[in-house]
């Protein structure tokens, strides 16, 4: 099984701490190791950000998805998406076998009135959304859906908010998606 590694557009900033992970990551699989199950890393995938973003709540100043380290993340690292429309694109695998899977996200919400939601898109069927209510990591499943080989998979942050008083402050943070072919998810 292929583990493309792309390097993620992040703000220039960050660039070293980025190649600081990607190096430190170098001796690590993406692949579970224990099951058939695939894992994609978040901190491998490429983030977007929608060309107008559009604010929910407080407008704020514009700011790009980041990577975050976390000890408690996959690979002590995962991607935080701060803004409404901020986005987190996944490179399905070549050889990929066309079929329906079960896809999950594992990731955690920055809680601010209300948890963050995600919305996972691809070339099949329309978005599907889970709710992020959790502060720990844990995984949530957007359900069955058919997946085709090299093609994509997009997350996106859909319910930002933001108080500029205050800097409290919502966000959906994402540690890694996984593609399972039981039907349970487990
Ligand atoms: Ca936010």
């Amino acid at each position: 099984m292929t583990n493309p590694r792309r390097t993620a557009r992040v703000p220039h900033t960050l660039l070293g701490l980025l190649t600081a992970l990607v190096l430190a990551g170098c001796g690590s699989p993406a692949v579970t190791p224990a099951s058939e199950d695939l894992q994609l890393e978040a901190t491998q995938a490429e983030l977007m950000v929608a060309v107008t973003p559009q604010q929910v709540g407080q407008p704020r100043p514009f700011e790009g998805s980041q990577v975050i380290m976390d000890p408690g993340a996959s690979g002590g690292s995962a991607v935080i998406l701060l803004s409404t429309h901020q986005t987190v694109t996944f490179k399905l695998p070549n050889n990929l076998k066309a079929q329906e899977y079960t896809v999950s996200i594992v990731g955690r919400g920055e809680q601010y009135m209300g948890p963050p939601q995600v919305s996972l898109s691809s070339v099949d069927g329309p978005d599907r959304i889970v709710t992020l209510d959790n502060t720990q990591y844990e995984k949530r499943s957007f359900g069955r859906m058919q997946l085709s080989p090299g093609g994509t998979i997009t997350l996106t942050f859909v319910n930002d908010l933001y108080n500029e008083a205050t800097k409290q402050d919502r966000n959906a943070v994402v540690d890694y998606l996984q593609i399972n072919q039981s039907k349970s998810g487990k």
